[in-house]
């Protein structure tokens, strides 16, 4: 068996929760993130089978059995990763009854998966249908889309089309758009559904007054969606309360749309 610390996936992941986490979006145990693995891959280095324990996920994904992830821990800290991997993440795989979570690896001091595990799989679920080559869900805290859920509108297509206009790449980056929710209580298979449901026309989703999710086909499209909305956010919180003199029109954005080869969401463009 390889030594599963080495393994490209989990180097990428431990690099990309530290990133996270120095971009300041991922204070104390805030933010969550998970990566579907390639079992192939996986059991190279892991045995599979011996699972470690198994735990119960409270809600059925009959899509996702067999499949494994690997996924950070209910409280535990993003800055603590990169030094004590196999305490802070672990891997699990939807076992045969869709309802269980198989631990293959990691949890070490008896910790499990995080109380955002609902939304995570949901999402995978439903993006894997809309995009065969879907892998990561990714939460996070980040500061200035936080702020802006305070004081814009929490309609999708005004927040999409505000951020789309500060900085001219965010069409290019999310053609689709961001949808959002208002706020909901964390951590249940409530707020789950509803994310999941909001992926089925974006992959990005704002929890209003408290992070978003991104979603990718790897662990940097993921982090570059959020990075990049996060950096619009950013430019909008400096700008909204200044007279503003001029901006990126929605033609300018079609102009943009077109140059690129990039859809715009259906009817999100006043032209
Ligand atoms: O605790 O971010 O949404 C981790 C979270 C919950
Ligand atoms: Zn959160």
């Amino acid at each position: 068996m390889n030594n599963i610390q080495n393994a490209p996936f989990m180097v990428d992941f431990i690099r990309t929760v530290t990133n996270m986490y120095t971009h300041g979006w991922d204070e104390r145990n805030g933010g969550n993130v998970s990566l579907l693995l390639e079992n192939d891959e996986l059991y190279t280095y892991l045995d599979q089978d011996s699972v470690i324990r198994t735990i119960p996920t409270g809600f059925d994904a009959p899509e996702l059995i067999g499949k494994c992830f690997l996924v950070t821990g209910t409280g535990k800290y993003f800055k603590n990763v990169q030094y004590d991997p196999e305490n802070n993440l672990g891997i699990v795989r939807i076992g045969k009854d869709g309802k269980t979570a198989e631990l293959l690896w990691g949890f070490c001091d008896g910790g499990r998966f995080t109380s955002e595990f609902p939304a995570h799989m949901m999402s995978h679920t439903i993006r894997l249908g809309i995009d065969p080559e879907h892998r990561v869900v990714m939460h996070c805290h980040p500061c200035n889309l936080l702020a802006m859920t305070f004081i814009h509108d929490l309609d999708e297509r005004e927040f999409t089309r505000t951020l789309w206009r500060m900085i001219t790449e965010c069409m290019v980056v999310f053609p689709d758009g961001i949808n959002v929710l208002p706020w909901m209580l964390c951590g249940t298979n409530e707020i789950g559904l509803a994310t999941a449901e909001k992926m089925k026309t974006a992959r990005l989703v704002v929890w209003a007054q408290h992070g978003i999710y991104g979603t990718g086909k790897d662990l940097d499209e993921a982090f570059g969606l959020i990075e990049t909305a996060e950096k619009a956010a950013e430019v909008y919180m400096k700008i909204a309360h200044l007279p503003i003199k001029q901006s990126i029109t929605d033609k300018e954005l079609q102009i943009v749309a077109d140059a690129f080869g990039v859809k715009a969401r259906e009817g999100w463009l006043e032209l």
